[in-house]
């Protein structure tokens, strides 16, 4: 039964009993990233008016220049995560390499990782566009009591246990999913609360806006070429409404509300595709089928893909799924000819 006067945090209380596993560490750690939402959120929100704005300086393993404000929502995350003493380790699309925690008493003994990226679309933030947060949760394969691994973090979508996004735009919201449906919360900014606005979101099976960065039209694989021609057709239920704001969460919340595809597709600039698989890929894959919604590569399903490396960029093709399907057709169309 949806309570809409329900907070986040009495919501995480209620669902505990929901995991497969119910030593409330799961539940804990929805709890941190809250924490950490609102802290990161407080920081965005004062973007304009003080002197945090602008490139760090520094670059980040993919060799895009930092800003200041994606440092401090790297720090934020991973100090919470780690003071707490929640997860056994984090990777960070901010970090070269994973973090392994541990703690005198516990001894390696937490059972899940967190792959982040902090904010997304952080070229977005010195034009008062919105940002975002993206998590992804997987329990460790390798041993309590022992270090984490690679292995830990280089796990397929499909074994996800929760992910989620917060959205710092007009509100701030998480909208997150434990496997049950995905659910959203708006902070009431006044309170510093969470309240749940979004109860079991669903991307519509069909949908009349399509988005991507079509000034990269001439360098898409021709399936894409071919879809985008097919979204501008003049027919009855088309053309589509392009929308592309480069914010990934902000496009994504938007066409899951209204219905709508999203696409990064691989191109002469970037051969595999811009997304990052393990920080914005497989989470969102998760949050859109937990929403009836689909995600591919073009080809298969993005959760399927075994990842080899932390950093691995895949094509991304995401949204409702009557969408998904007709893209994922032109694709197929295409290699065949
Ligand atoms: P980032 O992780 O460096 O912020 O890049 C990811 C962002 C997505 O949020 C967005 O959809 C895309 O990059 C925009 O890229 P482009 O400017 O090439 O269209
Ligand atoms: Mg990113």
């Amino acid at each position: 039964m949806t309570n809409t006067n329900q907070t986040l945090g009495e919501f995480i209380i209620e669902n505990q009993a929901s995991f497969k596993y119910t030593s409330g560490e799961l539940s804990r750690l929805i709890n941190s990233l809250r924490l950490a939402a609102k802290v990161v959120n407080h920081e965005v929100n004062k973007a304009g008016l003080v002197d945090i704005i602008g490139a760090a300086g520094d670059q980040n393993v993919q060799g895009e220049d930092q800003q200041k404000l994606d440092v401090y929502a790297n720090d934020a995350f991973i100090r919470t995560l780690t003071k707490r003493n929640i997860v056994c380790g984090i990777a960070s699309e901010e970090e070269d390499d994973f973090i392994s925690i541990n703690s005198q008493d516990k001894n390696h003994q937490n059972k899940y990782v967190v792959l982040i990226d902090p904010l997304d679309g952080s070229s977005n933030i010195d034009v008062n566009v919105s940002v975002g947060t993206i998590f992804s949760v997987y329990r460790r394969v390798t041993p309590v009591g022992t270090p984490v691994t690679i292995d830990d973090f280089l796990q397929k979508g499909n074994k996800q246990v929760a992910a989620g996004y917060i959205v710092y735009g007009t509100s701030t919201m998480i909208v997150y999913t434990t496997g049950h449906g995905v659910n959203g919360f708006t902070l009431n900014p006044a309170i510093g609360t969470f309240y749940m606005s979004h109860p079991n979101m669903q991307f519509p099976e069909d949908g009349n806006i399509y988005s991507v960065n079509e000034g990269n039209y001439i360098r898409f694989p021709q399936g894409i070429k071919d879809y985008i021609k097919y979204c501008q057709e003049e027919k009855e239920d088309r053309p589509y409404t392009s929308r592309y704001i480069g914010s990934l969460v902000s496009d994504f919340h938007r066409n899951m509300i209204k219905g709508g595809i999203y696409m990064y597709p691989e191109s002469s600039k970037y051969p595999t595709g811009k997304l990052r698989l393990l920080y914005e890929c497989n989470p969102m894959a998760f949050l859109a089928e937990q929403a009836s919604g689909k995600a591919s590569d073009g080809y298969q399903r993005i959760m399927d893909i075994q990842p080899t490396e932390l950093h691995q960029r895949v094509p991304f093709i995401c949204g409702s799924r009557n969408m998904v399907d007709k893209a994922e057709e032109f694709m197929a169309k295409a290699k065949e000819s």
